[in-house]
């Protein structure tokens, strides 16, 4: 089991800005967080929010719910793994991981599209420890179905985490994302398309370029995606779902229950 990552896969991970790790969970764990998810999708949200709605263009890109966690204890049991934030903590080298949120991540089945080209921190309301591009916030999406490019499987650019923080891509109608790293030798990397199995996982690095293809199967897609950050990420007061309203202080480093520190 993939409890910890290998040299190659920190190396890998570091140099492009993505890698995939097999079998990050057993087959019990799968059945056990596939039933939660389904459970923390059929209630409606508590704490947790529900980001689109079925009659929105949204939803037909994902159907989206953030810090199950929040409702539900075995979404909580795996969000908060420790398993997971030690493969952030060893992919970053940071001295501590926190939580920033987890999502469950449905590409419905009927009208399904793509998860356009995008970049992730620019959405966070994040000012990243300095360092090594490689080590700044980064995300885990683990398929809770076999994926590939019929249910929606991700694709990532390799090494395009070195371009820099571009612009928050539309995901309802997105901007070319390429339009604004022309000249970047990295953007003319050919994508990686990453197929996986269930109950294997991809990292990648807050900056990394990715998409997500079409669900064209009759059955949803299901992945869980945390995000994480090092220990020291300062919040920048920038609106955002999880953090408005969460006695945050602008300038200052998360900290507290809600962002917890995991590894
Ligand atoms: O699952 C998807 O379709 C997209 C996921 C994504 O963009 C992310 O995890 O950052």
């Amino acid at each position: 089991m993939g409890f910890v990552a290998t040299e190659e896969e920190v190396s890998f991970y570091r140099e492009n800005g993505f890698v995939e790790i097999d079998n990050v969970i057993s087959q019990d764990e799968l059945e056990e967080l596939r039933m939660a998810l389904e459970e923390v999708m059929a209630k409606p949200p508590a704490q947790s929010v529900q980001t689109s709605e079925s009659k929105d263009l949204y939803y037909r890109v994902l159907n989206q719910r953030v810090n199950t966690w929040r409702d539900h204890g075995i979404m909580a049991k795996y969000a908060l793994h420790e398993r997971f934030a030690k493969l952030a903590r060893q992919l970053t080298g940071a001295s501590g991981i926190r939580l920033f949120h987890d999502h469950a991540l449905l590409k419905m089945p009927g009208d399904s599209k793509p998860t356009p080209w995008h970049q992730d921190l620019p959405y966070w309301p994040m000012d990243v420890p300095e360092g090594p591009v490689w080590s700044g916030p980064l995300s885990i999406w683990l398929a809770l179905d076999d994926v590939d490019e019929r249910n929606g499987c991700m694709m990532f650019v390799p090494t395009s985490h070195t371009i820099g923080k571009l612009t928050g891509i539309s995901l309802v109608e997105p901007q070319d994302i390429f339009d604004y790293a022309k000249g970047s030798e990295a953007a003319e990397r050919k994508p990686v398309i990453v197929r996986m199995k269930a109950g294997s996982c991809t990292f990648h690095n807050g900056l990394t370029f990715h998409y997500a293809h079409s669900n064209t199967t009759d059955k949803p897609r299901r992945v869980l995606a945390v995000i994480y950050m090092p220990d020291g990420t300062i919040y920048t007061g920038v609106r955002h779902v999880v953090t408005d309203d969460k006695g945050l202080v602008a300038g200052q480093p998360f900290a507290g229950g809600l962002f917890p520190k995991l590894a």
